[in-house]
């Protein structure tokens, strides 16, 4: 098969790290060419394997080394210089770059003079204090390197990994094995599957009467580094991304016994179980049978997990809400949010363009993609400019906003909105003037700078934001990054009433990396009545296609379509929206 872009890509994207940590520099000039090489290759519009070395030297971010190594990828299947970095630096001191504080200097450091080449290394290191006599560690250095560790729990026997790492992983690994002969179906299942925000490890299910093809299959990835343990029919790996994947085979037969069982939570499991039981069955991850003596009792139900629901008097229950956390108590009852999904969608609402410096694709094309994908109407909300990298000036939003309405017109077939990201400053400030603000047709205010504030002040100057008249949501409201920062401190009873009473929207971000607002955060402001949107902040094209993300936090808190702004029609939500802007 030939190579794909995005594999080259993620190629391009682990040398650039292995460099990083070889070189001790971030900024290093062969660093920033792989970076600015991998983007390219995002970015190109034909299949990468089919360009010659010249060819993609031509291309704009590709040098000639570069373009040699990529001809050596599609060619071979492999590259000389990467598995020079891959045996030279194992994955484990990749690990360590990922601690804040922890640059390619220090790691390179901690390898040279302590030996230490993972995150267990540097636990014991930071315990028995050789640490702390490094010339160079200052004390508070250390205890930030501590207290990454803790927040983090990055030490290797409780590591797990956000989510915006591991379900691309898993989602590779089903697509590679769904195409093996005799696998009759695929599935990722437990925490990822119940889309946890951290993941232990991702659990793969494979329906197939025999287990060696697959296991093989997973074997040969490039992406798996090492195995941890392969049985007859349970296999284990880590991952170069540092996920661990568990594989089962199963007969496809008991499929949707396996899904079920695998799937969890356990707490689920057990509930589902002990129904079983009080109806004279077992429930196990092979079969719901009757619990006749021996191997052969009569089965109820096992190949989909629907029937299994169905036999214990249950309607199927969506994933994202198997915890035991009242699930079960709602579906005997009928009381079960009706299952949002990502058809329900209508608009999105917080898109940038290449306008905002960190947008990558144009006004066109960004609105071709949403029509192609069948929205009736798409936000456009490039960074306002108090973002010191990124903002637009009033002159550039009047000017966008002028050709925004010409293609409305052109095309035709999607209604287009002319908004903005704003910025809440730390008093609660906006961006621009009243009377410009109170131009645009959607706005959404965001918290980027000042994480580090007391809950007073950041309650302040959300709240601030939610009231000003002009702004109609609140992007990624708690401004955290999953496995990196924690969110801004908030009070949110304050927030959320404000919301309510204001009807500002509050945004369910979609993406991997923030999931934002928090489930926890949405269930509480569904019980005081705030509106929400789901949107992508899509920064290119392709990540309109997150969408899917931001349903499935809703879905994990229970929340229906009708609580969705982004849900209604064209004419509803103007409505709706004309209503939050004069209320
Ligand atoms: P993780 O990997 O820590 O993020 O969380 P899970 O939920 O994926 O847990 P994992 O990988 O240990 O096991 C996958 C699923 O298998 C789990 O959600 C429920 C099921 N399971 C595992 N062990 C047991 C058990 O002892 N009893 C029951 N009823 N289910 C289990
Ligand atoms: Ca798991
Ligand atoms: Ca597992
Ligand atoms: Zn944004």
């Amino acid at each position: 098969m030939a190579a794909s872009n995005d594999e080259v890509a993620r190629l391009l994207a682990e040398l650039a790290t292995l460099t990083e940590i070889d070189e001790g520099d971030p900024n290093a000039f062969r660093v920033r060419a792989y970076q600015n090489a991998e983007r390219a290759v995002r970015s190109l519009d034909g299949p990468v394997s089919e360009l010659s070395a010249n060819e993609l030297a031509e291309v704009r971010g590709i040098g000639k080394s570069i373009a040699g190594r990529i001809r050596e990828y599609v060619d071979e299947g492999r590259i000389g210089k990467l598995e020079e970095l891959r045996a030279k630096h194992p994955s484990g001191k990749r690990d360590l770059l990922k601690v804040p504080g922890l640059g390619p200097k220090s790691v390179q450091q901690l390898h040279e003079e302590l030996g230490i080449t993972d995150l267990e290394g540097l636990a014991d290191a930071l315990a028995d204090g050789r640490i702390a006599d490094l010339p160079g560690m200052g004390e508070k250095t250390v205890a930030n390197i501590e207290q990454a560790i803790e927040q983090l729990g990055l030490t290797s026997k409780d590591q797990r990994v956000p989510i915006a790492t591991a379900l691309p992983v898993a989602e590779r690994i089903v697509a590679a094995l769904r195409g093996i002969e005799g696998v009759e179906d695929v599935a990722y299942a437990g925490s990822l599957r119940r889309f946890r925000e951290d993941i232990g490890d991702v659990d793969v299910l494979v329906a197939c009467d025999e287990a060696a093809p697959a296991r093989d299959a997973l074997l040969a990835l490039d992406e798996v580094e090492r195995t941890i343990g392969s049985g007859e029919t349970k296999t284990s790996v880590v991952t170069r991304d540092g996920v661990q994947v568990d594989l089962r085979v199963v007969p496809p037969d008991s499929f949707g016994a396996a899904l079920l069982y695998f799937t969890g939570s356990k707490a689920h499991n057990i509930r589902l179980r002990q129904r079983a039981i009080d109806r004279g069955w077992t429930l196990n991850e092979y079969a719901l049978a009757a619990d006749a003596e021996g191997a052969d009792a009569p089965v109820v139900a096992s190949a989909d997990e629907e029937a299994i629901y169905a036999a214990l008097d249950l309607p199927w229950i969506t994933p994202e809400l198997r915890e035991d956390d009242g699930e079960i108590e709602a579906a005997t009852g009928d009381g079960l949010p009706r299952r949002l999904t990502v058809e329900d969608l209508r608009g999105d609402l917080h898109d940038h363009t290449d306008l905002s410096g960190d947008g990558r694709d144009t006004l066109e094309d960004l609105v071709a993609a949403a029509a192609d994908r069948g929205l009736a109407y798409l936000a456009i909300t490039d960074h306002a400019e108090d973002l010191r990298i990124n903002g637009v000036s009033r002159e550039g939003m009047e000017q966008q906003r002028a050709r925004v309405r010409e293609l409305e017109q052109e095309r035709g077939d999607i209604a287009l909105l002319h908004g903005a990201e704003l910025n809440v400053g730390v008093d609660g400030t906006l961006d621009y003037d009243e009377r410009f603000l109170a131009t645009f047709d959607w706005l959404v205010a965001s918290v980027h700078s000042h994480f580090g504030r007391d809950v007073e002040e950041q309650t302040a100057r959300v709240v601030a934001a939610i009231r000003h008249p002009s702004v109609t949501a609140i992007g990624h409201l708690t401004g955290r990054k999953l496995g990196v920062r924690p969110g801004i401190e908030l009070d949110l009873e304050r927030v959320l009433e404000a919301a309510a009473e204001t009807g500002t929207a509050i945004e369910i971000n979609a993406a991997l990396t923030r999931l934002d607002a928090p489930v926890t955060v949405i269930r509480e402001g569904i019980r005081r009545g705030c509106t929400f949107v789901i949107s992508t902040d899509a920064h290119a094209v392709d990540e309109l296609d997150r969408a899917r993300f931001g349903v499935a936090q809703a879905r994990r808190a229970g929340l229906e379509a009708s609580g969705i702004a982004n849900t209604r029609h064209l004419d509803d939500f103007r409505r709706w929206l004309s209503d939050v802007r004069g209320g």
